[in-house]
């Protein structure tokens, strides 16, 4: 069922694409590829290094539909309460970024948030709402990782 389900998804979101597919366990969205870890967990940083090692970053959310796709699909997701992206306020409080260097303009925050709840920095998504919590950057979760697809 999620199988069938993501192809359908896959395929019409990709139709207009002109990047057309991603490597092995990655998913097309627009021009990106998306990658959901949910069972080897780690904290923001180890996280963001794997996507970096893999030549992408945490993901980063711009538009409304690009959210709304991402939810979709982590709400199939058996484990976990969040997941790890590509935001954090670690370089200067209430400053918040990207790690893949695109401009933090869109947010979709959880109410009450960011609240810096002993010094939280890292933006974990909330898997069932999909809204967006400033969190404690040590705790180990699920992440998501995007980078560009191939041609
Ligand atoms: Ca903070
Ligand atoms: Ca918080």
């Amino acid at each position: 069922m999620l199988t069938f389900l993501l192809c359908c998804v896959l395929s019409i979101f990709s139709a207009h694409s002109q990047y057309s597919h991603c490597d092995t366990g990655y998913l097309l969205y627009g021009d990106f590829c998306y990658y959901f870890e949910t069972k080897m967990v780690k904290n923001w940083q180890d996280a963001e290094a794997h996507c970096t090692r893999e030549q992408g970053h945490l993901a980063s959310f711009h538009r409304e539909e690009e959210l709304s796709f991402l939810i979709a699909l982590i709400q199939q997701s058996p484990t976990g309460i969040s997941m790890w992206m590509g935001g954090h306020d670690s370089m200067t409080e209430g400053g918040w970024e990207w790690t893949d260097g695109s401009p933090f303009r869109f947010i979709h925050w959880n109410a009450g948030n960011p609240d810096d709840y002993y010094g939280e920095d890292c933006l974990s998504m909330l898997i069932n709402s999909g809204y967006w919590n400033d969190d404690n950057c040590e705790y180990k979760r699920g992440y998501i990782c995007k980078r560009r697809g191939e041609k």
